[in-house]
This record gives C-alpha cells, sequence and structure tokens, in this order.
C-alpha cells in the first residue's frame, strides 16, 4: 500500500514518520511531480496536477474539517473524500467560542481599556436570560459549542439542514427556520460548511434580523461573510461587535478595515487548529478499516458539499 502526502504550507517530515509509525507496512512519499501514483493520500490544498496523477487512489486524507477548497478541484472519480472528524478539534472550538461569547457579554474588554486608564469602573450585569447564543450548524463542531455554551447558562439555539435534538438546544432547521432561528438569537455562530448555499449567508439581510446590539462570531470561512454588510450594520449601531478568525482573503491583508476597527477580534484562523498525532491516529484508524473493508465515518458527500 502507497500512501503519500501532499499538502501545502505543512512540513511533511513529521508526519510522514508519525504514519510511518502507525502504519509499518506502508510505503510513504511525500508528493512531488513524478511520483508514483498512490492508494490513500494525505491532503491539504492540492495542486490539481497532483489530483490528475492520481487513477487508483481510494481515498484522499483532508488535514481540516472544512473540505470546501479540496471540493473546488477535479477530483479522481473513484476517490472517496475523507474529512477530519473532530481529532482534537471540538475543544479547542468550544473554548474559543465559549471565550469570545463571555469576553463580550461580561464587557471584558471594556475592563481591559477601563484598567490601561487606571479607571476603577463598574459596567451594570447584563441579563443572561437577554444573551441567546445561535449556533448556525450542528455538526461535528457546531453541537459540541452548542453543549459548551449550555454550561454557563446561555440560552442556546441551534441551525441546520436536517432536524436535530440536542438536550437543552432551541433547535431550527432548514431555510423555514432560518429566520425565526435568528430573531431568537443576540449572539451568532458561524459554523456552517462554505457550500454554494451557504456562500455570503451573513449578509445585512440575515444579520439585521438579529436583536438588536447583536455580535458575531465567524469561526467557519470567511467568505460565509459579506464583510462590508457587517461594517455597515456596525456603524449603523444595529451589531455591537464582531470576533472573526476568517477571512475572505487568508492572511487578513494590510490596511484592511477590520485590522483596526475598535469593535472587531480578529485571530488569523486559529480557532481550532488541526493537532497531528491526533489526525495521524485518526488517518491511519480510517485506512486500516478501509483496508478490511469496513464503513468509517467522515466521508463527504461531494453533492451536498460537506
Ligand atoms: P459538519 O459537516 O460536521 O457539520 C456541518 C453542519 O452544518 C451540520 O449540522 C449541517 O446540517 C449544517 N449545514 C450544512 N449546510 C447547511 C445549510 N445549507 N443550512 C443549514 N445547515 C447546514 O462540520 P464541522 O462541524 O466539522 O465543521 C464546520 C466548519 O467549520 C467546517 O466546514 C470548516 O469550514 C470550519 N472549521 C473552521 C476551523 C477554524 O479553525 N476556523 C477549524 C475547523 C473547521 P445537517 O446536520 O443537517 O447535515
Ligand atoms: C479546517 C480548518 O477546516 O482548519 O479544519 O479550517
Amino acid at each position: 500500500m502507497h500512501i503519500t502526502f501532499c499538502c501545502t504550507d505543512t512540513k511533511p517530515e513529521p508526519w510522514i514518520e508519525g504514519l510511518r509509525a502507525a502504519l509499518p507496512d506502508a510505503a510513504l512519499s511525500v508528493w512531488q511531480p513524478g511520483t508514483p501514483a498512490a492508494d490513500y493520500a494525505v491532503v491539504w490544498a492540492p495542486p490539481q496536477e497532483f489530483l490528475d496523477q492520481q487513477p487508483e487512489i481510494k481515498a484522499l486524507f483532508n488535514i481540516g474539517a472544512g473540505v470546501d477548497a479540496l471540493l473546488k478541484c477535479r477530483l479522481p472519480p473513484q476517490a472517496r473524500v475523507v474529512r477530519l472528524d473532530d481529532a482534537g478539534m471540538s475543544v479547542q472550538m468550544a473554548e474559543y467560542v465559549c471565550h469570545a461569547v463571555i469576553r463580550h457579554f461580561r464587557e471584558f474588554d471594556g475592563y481591559e481599556a477601563d484598567v490601561k486608564q487606571g479607571r476603577w469602573s463598574y459596567r451594570k450585569p447584563r441579563s443572561r436570560a437577554d444573551c441567546a447564543v445561535g449556533v448556525m450548524g450542528l455538526g461535528v463542531l457546531g453541537a459540541r459549542v452548542a453543549r459548551a455554551l449550555q454550561v454557563f447558562e446561555f440560552p442556546v439555539n441551534g441551525w441546520s439542514r436536517s432536524p436535530k435534538s440536542i438536550d437543552g438546544v432551541r433547535g431550527f432547521s432548514g431555510s423555514g427556520g432560518f429566520h425565526d432561528f435568528l430573531a431568537a438569537s443576540r449572539v451568532l455562530v458561524n459554523l456552517l460548511p462554505l457550500t454554494s448555499d451557504t456562500q455570503d449567508i451573513l449578509n445585512r439581510d440575515t444579520l439585521s434580523r438579529l436583536q438588536p446590539g447583536g455580535y458575531v462570531i465567524n469561526v467557519a470561512r470567511g467568505a460565509h461573510l459579506v464583510e462590508d454588510d457587517l461594517l455597515a450594520l456596525l456603524d449603523a449601531g444595529h451589531l455591537a461587535g464582531a470576533t472573526l478568525d476568517v477571512f475572505r482573503t487568508e492572511p487578513l491583508p494590510a490596511g484592511h478595515p477590520f485590522w483596526t476597527h475598535p469593535r472587531i477580534t480578529l485571530t488569523p484562523h486559529t480557532s481550532a487548529r488541526t493537532l497531528r498525532d491526533e489526525s495521524i491516529a485518526q488517518i491511519a484508524g480510517k485506512i486500516r478499516a478501509l483496508e478490511q473493508g469496513e464503513p468509517i465515518a467522515g466521508i463527504v458527500d461531494p453533492v451536498r458539499g460537506y
């Protein structure tokens, strides 16, 4: 069995070492033009040339949860696309989102600013009941985030394509439930995959439907958000602020208004990092299962787009 590694911007050696330890009988390569075709590949943003040279490949293991970039390529028709299925990401996402929600709700940014000016000041406690958090996407990451928010007793709404039942989460689904979901939420957390249905979904119309003083946390993909619409609603005062981890262009270009906006907190696409050891263990386990003809989780439906 030949496994090749083709991940842009990722140092291959530690991955090859880890895969060799987990699958000692496999032949491993770091792909370059001319490398023989493989049975399996570990990929992130691979060039089209790589995909065109894989006539027999059984599965492409994407070392992230989002497969939007990979699905834009022309894929070998027989290849299954397999996403990372948590692999240590959901706990990171839960801590990132809880941190952002709590920082906003408790006004810790305001306290920080006051302390820097030597001011001992109090702010009026806000009502938790008035701070319903709406989580868009109740998959591997969204469901974990929804559960984590409940620990702090925020009312939690969830929106997904198909109806979902998560204890304590008020569920909404499909396009029919979207406007009610938005109207019931003051803080909005985006954990949708990027597909043709969800591109630009955070826009002037949808964000205007949040309760006044709304707060946006985008941790999915930059192309979900219409950036000028966010800025306009912040300026108009309908939105109180935003925490953004993902952007239409990454790295965020110098001079982009998000860098210096007083009510935007940003991080460099780091809310839930791919953890190498957990990912290798998961991929190796799935390759072993596939070789034995057993089913695996995390196979992407290319028509659905996630
Ligand atoms: P999943 O595929 O497990 O879950 C996706 C969820 O979105 C499902 O609940 C699905 O509904 C819902 N959904 C999809 N399309 C629609 C739609 N049109 N309308 C309503 N709901 C929809 O994904 P993950 O939770 O693992 O990851 C989500 C995204 O997070 C990834 O695609 C990636 O873009 C992003 N991500 C960002 C990271 C970062 O560091 N910033 C790290 C990792 C991921 P249903 O349940 O009915 O299928
Ligand atoms: C992912 C990501 O999709 O890191 O896993 O964004």
